[in-house]
């Protein structure tokens, strides 16, 4: 498709100040706007005099660990895609590309700090400990939820954009007061996803007035992908995202996202800034969506292969693999035991998605009330009522299930 057809073409950015071609300079990395990379693409460090220290309490198997979840993860992705295109998900949302980012950010987290996903955060999933067969009760559309966040204190996936951005906040106000009334308190931050379309959303410009004017401890982590679907991100903001910390009051970082080593680094100052006390940090994780929105998406439609292309030369996997070779710190059978590991996982979430059961629709009425109450027994049966009129109507449940619910 040729650039001047493509949708995108309708925002236009020019004006007095030719804004998108000074944002299109500090996408590229101009010096005013400063990203940490520890990593650069093709596995060389860079010395960081704020950030490279942290790289010192890296050990070589917490090196091969980052790179462990991170194919893990993509592996995950590509099983998840095959499921949905199966016919056995409704809709499944792909990471790949954004690995560094989650598994980074993830990994740098402490078990008593509590997290608030969006919908594509499953490399946090995994550093989290959460089942990953259990994310995807959601996406085969049998529960709202699918895990429990208090086993690992990563919530529940918020679909409705930045909502959960309000919700951290409250949470790390929380944490606040309980570590005012209990001086043995563990100190703890909440971490905060979102994505640069969400940026946009009127609950991320609250969540930040209440966070700053509360010095609550929260890490607000923006994964700017660059497309909110067919958004493309320099229509959010007309400063960089990050730049707009200042405006709130906090630090405001941004981070090659593709790069995991810098990620982690960012990630730890970040949260050990809030568990201090001092107050929150927005991260802007420069990072892009390499996949289709979701299942349902066609990004074809909206954005040139060469821009893909420019990206996939920034593989989050490829520069620590080509890191981990230089050093010495792994050998062949090491991707060979992980690649065998990932076909295993493949296999245990193929068995463990076709074994869910469909919910009883009885119990979503059953829990709504702690007693019986008129309007829920009426609907209730109006449901009923309902899907008996269908041909099929006698499989019940229990049958639909295999005689095992
Ligand atoms: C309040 C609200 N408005 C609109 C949508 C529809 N919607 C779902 S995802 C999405 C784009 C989000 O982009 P971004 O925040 O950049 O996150 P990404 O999907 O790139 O990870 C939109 C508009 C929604 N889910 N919630
Ligand atoms: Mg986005």
């Amino acid at each position: 498709m040729a650039e001047a057809q493509l949708p995108t073409t309708e925002f236009d950015l020019t004006g007095p100040d030719d804004a998108r071609e000074a944002l299109a300079e500090a996408e590229a990395g101009a010096p005013e706007v400063h990203m940490v990379q520890l990593l650069d693409e093709h596995g060389n460090l860079h010395h960081d005099g704020t950030f490279s220290p942290y790289l010192q309490r890296l050990d070589a198997e917490k090196l091969r660990s980052f790179y462990r979840d991170m194919a893990t993860i993509r592996r995950f992705d590509q099983e998840a895609t095959a499921l949905q295109r199966q016919g056995e998900l409704a809709l499944w949302v792909p990471l790949t590309g954004q690995e560094a980012a989650q598994i980074g950010s993830g990994q740098a987290s402490e078990p008593q700090d509590y997290i608030f996903p969006t919908y594509r955060e499953h490399g946090v999933a995994l550093t989290r400990g959460v089942d990953l067969a259990q994310l995807l009760r959601l996406f085969r559309g049998i529960s709202h939820g699918g895990w429990n966040p208090k086993d690992t204190n990563f919530h529940l996936y918020t679909l409705v954009l930045a909502v959960q951005t309000l919700h951290a906040v409250g949470y790390a106000m929380g944490i606040q007061r309980d570590l005012a009334s209990d001086p043995d308190a563990v100190p703890a931050a909440v971490m905060a996803y979102f994505g640069d379309g969400a940026s946009s959303e009127g609950d991320v410009h609250e969540s930040m007035v209440f966070a700053a004017s509360f010095q609550a401890p929260v890490v607000f982590f923006c994964q700017n992908n660059h497309w909110a679907i067919s958004v493309p991100s320099e229509v959010q903001s007309r400063v960089p995202l990050v730049n707009r910390a200042a405006g709130y009051g906090f630090p405001g970082i941004r981070v090659d996202g593709n790069d995991v080593l810098a990620v982690h680094a960012v990630s730890q100052w970040a949260l050990e800034h809030a568990r201090s006390g001092a107050g929150p940090v927005l991260i802007e994780a420069f990072t892009y969506r390499l996949g289709a929105h979701t299942t349902a998406d066609d990004p074809t439609k909206y954005r040139l292969a060469a821009e893909e292309d420019k990206w996939r030369a920034k593989d989050p996997l490829v520069r620590l693999e080509t890191y981990l070779r230089k050093e010495n710190l792994v050998d062949d059978a090491f991707f060979a035991g992980i690649r065998a590991d990932g076909d295993e996982l493949a296999g245990y979430l193929r068995k463990a998605t076709l074994a869910m059961t469909v919910p009883d629709i009885r119990a979503s009425f059953a829990q709504v009330y702690a007693q019986a109450h008129p309007l829920v027994t009426e609907e209730l049966e109006w449901v009923e009522r309902y899907q008996a009129s269908f041909p099929d109507a006698a499989e019940s449940v229990d049958e639909r299930n295999g005689g095992a619910a």
